[in-house]
């Protein structure tokens, strides 16, 4: 049992990560969690254990070690869907991360299910891979709307119910967003789509690393999320989907493991999750991301969720002293997640992220793969700090402190 107490000026769980006691990394500030997040020991450690003892391929020798391989695949799997409140495992789909998930979505159900004139509603404030692969369709006649945001950055809720009619069929809506931080309403969100016979998809790239997840509860069909945002190692990722709607889809990629015959005539599909799983999987990413579940879990998602609101309204207020940032998004921290983003007026965000690069704090700064957001802000790009549990308010102080720098030499 981990435990993360109120925030202070050094996270209690960063002496976790190794990343921050190796040689010439003991300064580092790191403020680009939203990027990918850093790995606890243990994540590390598990990771190395099972391909030193355990590794041989899943699902296909019947020797033990070979059963002990797809075991502790299998446990992962179990995990994962615990995590997000799934019904069983077998609404776990392994894949490399939320883009991944996100295109399966778009093969599987766009390209088998969607006809010329339907329609697919999902917000301005998306990451590309919650748009492209949906645009992907228009050479099927499939179009793309955007709901709004307001001007605090938070959707437009009227503009999203007036863009639902009985051509949309699927409604996909990021939890988080990775720019402005915003927590979308997603149980009201989902209840509308609902009501309009719409598939419900959220993005939870930004979100399962923050907040607790109950995919019942918030009427989500399906749910992506990525390992190496949530402390796993990159390269694995969960595409949650309700039973009944896995089971009727078809398979995004054919090849191995993903079928229950092959003959000359054709194939029949295995059932789900293995029906989208072709190929060898990532298996020892699947248990890096058991063990940052087990490891977050013995945090309490509760107290994950509560630490990053301190973290959040913590910056927010140290930002704020100085007039010359521009903050996007939501002012109180408690409708935020995990991001701040920012421009220090004047400043182009390349030189800012460069400027900070050189004082060891580490953010990320452009569109942030977010290009219909920037539009919709009037801005080319903005600066963001990310955060995770191993930061404290240390890190935001270097920020501060770093960002004085900037503006001396830009003055
Ligand atoms: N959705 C959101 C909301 C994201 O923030 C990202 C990645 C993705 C999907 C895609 O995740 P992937 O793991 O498949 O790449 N976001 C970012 C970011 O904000 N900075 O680097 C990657």
């Amino acid at each position: 049992m981990r435990t993360l107490d109120r925030l202070g000026d050094i996270s209690p769980l960063k002496g976790d990560f190794p990343m921050f006691s190796e040689k010439g990394r003991e300064s580092l500030v790191y403020l680009d969690s939203a990027a990918t997040s850093q790995k606890p020991a243990f994540v590390i450690n598990a990771v190395d254990e099972f391909e030193r003892r355990c590794n041989a391929n899943v699902h296909r020798g019947i020797y033990p070690l070979s059963e002990e391989a797809t075991e502790r695949y299998e446990e992962a799997r179990g995990k994962a869907a615990r995590f997000i409140g799934a019904r069983s495992p077998s609404e776990i789909v392994f894949l490399r991360g939320s883009t991944e998930a996100l295109n399966v979505l778009a093969l599987s159900l766009g390209t088998w299910k969607l006809k010329r004139g339907d329609e697919v509603l999902t917000t301005v404030m998306e990451h590309h891979s919650n748009i492209v692969p949906w645009q992907m369709l228009s050479r099927k006649g499939v179009t793309v709307k955007f709901a709004d945001i307001d001007e605090w950055g938070r959707i437009d809720m009227g503009d999203f119910e007036s863009k639902i009619n009985e051509r949309t069929k699927i409604v996909t809506v990021a939890h988080a967003s990775n720019v402005l931080g915003t927590v979308n309403p997603i149980r009201e969100m989902g209840r509308i789509a609902h009501e309009h016979s719409s598939i419900f998809i959220v993005d939870g790239a930004q979100s399962a690393p923050h907040i607790p997840v109950d995919v019942k509860a918030s009427e989500c069909d399906f749910f992506a999320l990525s390992g190496h945002k949530m402390l796993a190692p990159t390269g694995i990722g969960v595409l949650y989907g309700r039973s009944e709607l896995l089971s009727g889809m078809e398979p995004a990629f054919g090849g191995g493991e993903m079928i229950s015959e092959v003959h000359q005539h054709g194939s029949k599909w295995a059932e789900p999750p293995y029906r989208f799983e072709a190929g060898t999987p990532n298996i020892s990413g699947a248990i890096g991301l058991g063990a940052a579940i087990d490891y977050l879990s013995s945090i309490g998602m509760d107290n994950v969720e509560r630490y990053d609101r301190e973290i959040i309204a913590y910056a927010m207020n140290r930002l704020m002293e100085n007039e010359d940032i521009e903050i996007y998004g939501p002012k109180d921290a408690e409708e935020r997640s995990g991001v701040i983003s920012f421009n220090l007026k004047g400043v182009h965000g390349h030189d800012t992220a460069e400027i900070l690069g050189r004082e060891g704090v580490a953010i990320r700064s452009g569109h942030h793969c977010a290009q219909p957001l920037m539009d919709r802000l009037g801005i080319p790009s903005a600066s963001r700090a990310s955060f995770q549990i191993y930061n404290g308010k240390q890190d935001i102080d270097a920020l501060v402190r770093a960002l004085g720098v900037v503006r001396k030499v830009f003055a």
